[in-house]
């Protein structure tokens, strides 16, 4: 294995002589890789002999960090893993079942949650995570907080099924943390933690939000102190982290790729490179989540195809006036609308385009095959 980012501790160190702590529940060497009833029963009785299953906690260029009950090993991507199709490719998080002995990769299991964006720059699908529980989403108090922002990250955590906390970094930075929480008032489903990253002490609340067995991911712009609070609730330097820009505030970018990372007690962190861009796509039901009080507004205005601009009797604007709601949720809420249905029809566009190249080259083969029987 390349670079391991999971050897410098042992994986399994906890014997079966591990006294478990209060509470705290014995898991088995899979469980604390993340491994649940979900995926099990995914498995049929021969499987279950002939087979293993293994969870991919990095990806390389060329190859897949596995980690497994019996430990960790590296599998080269070959032909059979790299799929056509983006989302049935192998992703951070994800769960193969390989042959024992062999170690032949026989098939993705079906993903409990999944994390996808439209990437920057060649607008093309690209996963993000697999099978995550909760994410904490983290950003900083500073220029960083951003509630548009904060609301794209709800769209996608709540498409995915996953439970979003916010984690606010930095508070012994910030002289006024009131500006920030208050801002969020108008997000009572949201628990929010004020930390330091870098104290134990502090950061130790987030622990109840990181469960045995669970995997719970990081997620933010560079430089909020992912990958501090990563290490600060490992207590160990895991990952690499540095300063930030004086002058904006904006981080350096300094997690370059994606791994995940099993904790002491048993739960998985996921540490990411800061995303610049989170293009929305397929994530209409979080979005209608996120946005649950605009879409039952919109649904009491006069006319049902109110645009909400200045048609009599609009609900959604009335609440603008009477300060119910606040006019940079509705910029936001239009922007997204109008994202999502372009990052839509590009990716309809695209997997028509797909199938059409497909059709193509099956039709190019037949003609070949029908030469050859024919002896041309
Ligand atoms: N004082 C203080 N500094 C912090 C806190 N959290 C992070 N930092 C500092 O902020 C800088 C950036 O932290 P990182 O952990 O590298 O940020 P990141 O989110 O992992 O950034 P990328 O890997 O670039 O995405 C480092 O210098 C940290 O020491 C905090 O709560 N308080
Ligand atoms: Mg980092
Ligand atoms: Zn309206």
């Amino acid at each position: 294995m390349s670079k391991s980012l999971i050897s410098r501790r042992p994986l399994f160190g906890r014997g079966s002589s591990a006294v478990p702590t209060p509470g705290e529940r014995r898991l088995s060497a899979l469980q604390r890789l993340g491994w649940k009833p979900y995926f099990q029963q995914q498995l049929t009785l021969e499987e279950l002999n002939d087979c293993e299953p293994l969870r991919v906690m990095a990806v390389h260029r060329n190859q897949l960090d596995l980690a497994g009950e019996n430990g960790e090993r590296a599998l080269p991507l070959t032909p059979a893993l790299v799929s056509d199709d983006v989302q049935r490719r192998p992703t951070i998080g994800d769960w193969l079942l390989l042959e024992r002995g062999s170690g032949k990769f026989l098939r993705l299991l079906e993903r409990s949650s999944q994390f996808q964006r439209m990437a920057p720059g060649a607008r093309q699908l690209q996963m993000i995570a697999a099978n995550v529980d909760s994410v904490l989403i983290v950003s900083s108090c500073n220029k960083d907080f951003n509630l548009s922002r904060l609301e794209r990250y709800l769209a996608l955590v709540r498409e995915a099924g996953c439970r979003p906390y916010l984690v606010l970094t930095k508070a012994d930075l910030c002289a006024e943390t009131d500006t920030y929480t208050e801002a969020l008032h108008g997000y009572p489903d949201l628990p929010v933690a004020l930390v330091n990253s870098l104290l134990p002490d502090s950061v130790a609340q987030l622990r109840q939000w990181c469960l045995p067995g669970e995997t719970i991911a990081l997620l933010g712009s560079s430089g909020v102190g992912k990958s501090t609070l990563l290490n600060t609730l490992s207590g160990e330097q895991l990952a690499a982290t540095a300063g930030i820009r004086e002058d904006d505030s904006k981080g350096r970018h300094t997690t370059r790729h994606r791994a995940l990372y099993p904790l002491d007690w048993g739960g998985l962190l996921l540490d990411s490179p800061g995303m610049r861009e989170l293009g929305l796509v397929d994530v209409e039901q979080g979005f209608a989540a996120t946005f649950g009080d605009i879409g039952a507004l919109a649904g009491n205005c006069r006319f049902a195809d109110c645009r909400h601009d200045s048609e009599p009797g609009c609900a959604v604007q009335g609440a603008i006036e009477s300060g119910d709601l606040d006019e940079r949720r509705l910029r936001n809420w239009r922007k997204l609308e109008r994202e999502l249905a372009r990052n839509s029809r590009t990716l309809a566009e695209q997997r028509a385009g797909d199938r059409a190249l497909g059709q193509f080259y099956r039709e190019v083969q037949g003609h070949a095959r029908e030469r050859k029987l024919r002896g041309d």
